[in-house]
């Protein structure tokens, strides 16, 4: 028997948590957190990456469309042949249309050099990802704040007093790190104030609670910040130094007052006083999360700036216990990773998704893929022909999948580079199996943070069936198009070293721990003189926003009041489960177990109109689009909302665990896909409203007489 311990990095979810595998013989036995950064911590579904093994129940063989899109009907074929077909295409398309009329996109994170090296290598633009609708609205507002994404900064929750999270649901909605820091934070005695419409796992935790109408996150900061103000709790001397247009806030958040907020959120205004008098002694080790998935009301961009906003009131910035810049290998004397797209000359053609030139308040670094309908749809600025979506499934990310099918039947090819079957998968014209995480190298990747590493993932186990990882089907993808000079590398270990070379490091580094510290101790900026690390246009934080403003887009909003569901109407809203992760762990064999489908929650006093009890199927309808869904009836929803996680309703009739198990919130968000926020980027999905009542699905009930 060969046994061995292998350092790798998670793939259940986003995150990619640092892990140990032990396997014999070819097969995984057990996974861990890694001890040197998790203490060997992992959670439900990065336990559960175990049964992927001996799930059959994924394409195992590449997979070439026979009947019409989304019929069902594949042919098994080689590898040798499903890239053929995939080069042979674009090479038409090319010569047709142009290689900017090909876009790429993915689930983001530390891999993209490749894909991004690979689109950009073709001769287009158009790279783009899911974020739209996850953390686009934070990050824009972050940039438009600091200049730096919402990457820029990491959150030392630790040793922080007190976190404040508006809608962040951190214990279920996890990273692993994250949590570790929250439930250290608690025992030390750190406060935690959790606000959401409905109450959850990081709610049961928290010290305080506030259940708000649902969309009233801007008014609640809002009257934060003016109470903020009037009780001169904020680091006058750091705003002086490093705040520009601290007085046209002042100016705007006078109307604001607590008892207006109140109104609004349906918090007493007492209530909110004393938080703001505890975080006053707080700070600065006071933390706002300014949130992650807020793709939700159209105002979630200025809520999201507002809690920005909060943080640089709270002085917290590069602080123990605040949030602190992330710090890169420069910042540790080291040279950074080599990168492939680094040696692809940038495309000249200007995006198809307009972001860049017509929208210049957007990061282009992947712009945003709703705006790539309205192209598809329209032909401006230019036809787009096809799309390869790798780690990535449009149809279950963005709402109204019949309004994305109808734009996609404009294009000529539609390629899913994927573990599993996905909705879009199912209707592209070829699958093209990755092998799984436990399966496949690759890149190395950096960790920024205080303490900044390079981390490698490394296949635990040889592939079982015949599929390949990422590295490999790009390589032989771009080989056949005549762009193989930007992929210097055959073997894992070649492109490696290839990366590692400017560094100094070589791979024996990563032996000992799975990663690599650039630093022993976290590295901190002189608080004193920051000059510099902002990287707005005037060098400060940017109160108003020169960038927004160039847009025509304001920096300060008025508020606007959410609107009230019509009768017998919901405002329909969705989150996460900690034993799932969107929609690929649903046909999980050991995930399924736990969680088979998704309920409705529906507050008490409404279900009582409606006449429905727990368990009772519901039909949820929307804009002629029904489903139908146990009911979970509870007091801990605020009566304006039902609630679902988010993943469930699979159409894939080949996922038979999966297969119609519960509803999907996307499917009933019809009309929605165009509905983004225009200063933030991200699609409001909290906007859609559903009537709900009870399904003739019910058996019965017996009546005594
Ligand atoms: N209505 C509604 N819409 C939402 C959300 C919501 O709650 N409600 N949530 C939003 C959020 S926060 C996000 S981040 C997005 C997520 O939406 P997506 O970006 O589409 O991400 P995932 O659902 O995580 O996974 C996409 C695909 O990646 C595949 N995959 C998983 N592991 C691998 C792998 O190792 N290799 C390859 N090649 N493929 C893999 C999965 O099988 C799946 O088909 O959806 C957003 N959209
Ligand atoms: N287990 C697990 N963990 C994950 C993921 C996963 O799929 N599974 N995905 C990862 C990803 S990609 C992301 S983006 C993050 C997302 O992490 P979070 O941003 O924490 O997002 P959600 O779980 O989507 O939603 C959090 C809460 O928002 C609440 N909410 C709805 N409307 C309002 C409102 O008006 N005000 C307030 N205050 N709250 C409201 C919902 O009730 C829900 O409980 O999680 C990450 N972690
Ligand atoms: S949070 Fe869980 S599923 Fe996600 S990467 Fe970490 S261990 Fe894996
Ligand atoms: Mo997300």
């Amino acid at each position: 028997m060969i046994k061995k311990s292998v350092w790798s990095m998670c793939g259940m979810c986003t995150v990619r948590c640092p892990i140990r595998v032990e396997t014999e013989d070819n097969k995984v036995t057990w996974i861990e957190g890694n001890q040197h950064l998790l203490e060997g911590a992992l959670c439900a579904k990065g336990s559960a990456g175990i049964a992927l093994q001996n799930d059959t129940e994924r394409p195992l063989r590449p997979l070439i469309r026979k009947g019409g899109r989304g019929a069902g009907r594949w042919e098994e074929v080689s590898w040798y042949a499903a890239l053929d077909y995939v080069a042979d295409n674009l090479k038409t398309i090319i010569k047709k249309h142009g290689p900017e009329s090909i876009m790429l996109s993915c689930r983001g994170g530390p891999f993209v050099d490749l894909l991004k090296a690979f689109i950009h290598g073709l001769g287009s633009p158009n790279f783009t990802n899911h974020d739209s609708g996850c953390g686009r609205n934070v990050h824009h507002a972050s940039l438009s704040l600091y200049g730096l994404g919402r990457k820029g900064f990491v959150y030392d929750i630790k040793k922080s007093k007190h976190l404040v999270l508006f809608g962040r649901n951190i214990l279920a909605s996890l990273r692993i790190a994250e949590v570790n820091q929250v439930l250290d934070m608690l025992d030390a005695g750190g406060k935690m104030t959790y606000v959401d419409v409905r109450q959850s796992l990081t709610g049961i935790k928290a010290t305080r609670f506030f259940q708000v109408r649902p969309g009233t996150d801007y008014a609640l900061a809002l009257g934060i910040i003016h109470e903020v103000l009037k009780q001169k709790a904020y680091d006058k001397e750091f705003i002086e130094r490093y705040v520009s247009d601290f007085d046209k806030l002042e100016e705007f958040v006078e109307p604001y007052t607590l008892a207006w907020a109140a109104g609004e959120c349906g918090i007493k205004a007492e209530r909110i006083k004393d938080f703001v008098q505890e975080i006053a002694l707080d700070r600065p080790k006071v933390i706002f999360h300014p949130g992650w998935m807020m793709s939700r009301y159209r105002d979630s961009f200025y809520a999201s700036r507002a809690l920005h906003i909060l943080n640089v009131l709270m002085g917290n910035v590069e602080v123990e216990g605040g949030q602190i810049f992330a710090k890169g290998p420069g910042d540790c004397g080291v040279k950074g990773l080599r990168s492939l797209d680094a040696q692809v000359p940038k495309p000249t053609a200007k995006r198809a998704d307009g972001v860049g030139w017509k929208y210049t308040h957007f990061d282009k670094g992947p712009g945003l893929f709703p705006l790539f309908y309205e192209a598809m749809q329209t032909g401006e600025p230019y036809p787009l022909k096809a799309l390869i979506c790798v780690r990535h499934d449009p149809f279950t990310c963005f709402p109204d999948p019949q309004a994305q099918k109808e734009a996609l039947d404009k294009l000529d090819l539609l390629v899913s580079v994927d573990t599993h079957y996905s909705e879009f998968g199912w209707y592209s014209d070829i699958i093209l199996p990755e092998s799984t995480y436990l399966e496949r190298d690759s890149l190395i990747a950096t960790q920024k943070g205080p303490k900044p590493r390079f981390i490698m993932r490394r296949k635990a186990v040889e592939p079982q069936h015949d599929t390949k990882s990422l590295n490999e089907i790009i390589k032989l993808l771009a080989d056949r198009l005549g762009i193989g000079q930007y992929f210097p590398f055959t073997t894992s270990e070649e492109l490696w070293a290839w990366q590692l070379e400017p560094t100094g490091f070589t791979l024996s580094d990563f032996d000992a721990k799975g990663f690599v510290s650039l630093a022993d101790k976290p590295v901190m900026y002189d608080r004193a003189n920051l000059d510099g690390k902002f990287k707005t246009p005037s060098g400060k934080i940017e109160i108003i926003s020169q960038v927004l403003t160039e847009a025509g887009q304001p920096s300060l909003k008025p508020y606007e009041s959410p609107e009230k569901p019509a009768k017998g109407q919901f405002r329909l809203v969705f989150g996460r489960s900690p034993l799932h992760a969107h929609s690929h762990t649903i046909n999980n064999p050991l995930l399924h177990e736990l969680m088979p489908d998704n309920t409705l929650w529906i507050n008490r006093r409404q279900a009582t109109k409606l006449g429905v009890a727990e368990g009772d199927w519901l039909d949820v309808i929307s804009d002629g689009v029904t489903g139908t869904i146990k009911a979970h009836v509870t007091d801990f929803i605020h009566p304006e909302a039902v609630y679902m996680v988010h993943g469930f309703g699979r159409q894939v009739p080949l996922q038979t665990r999966a297969y119609h198990a519960g509803i999907a919130d996307q499917k009933l968000m019809k009309g929605f896909l165009t509905k983004m926020d225009p200063a933030g980027g991200g699609l409001c999905l909290c906007e859609c409203f559903v009537t709900v009542r009870r399904s003739s699905k019910n058996p019965k009930r017996m009546v005594e007489l």
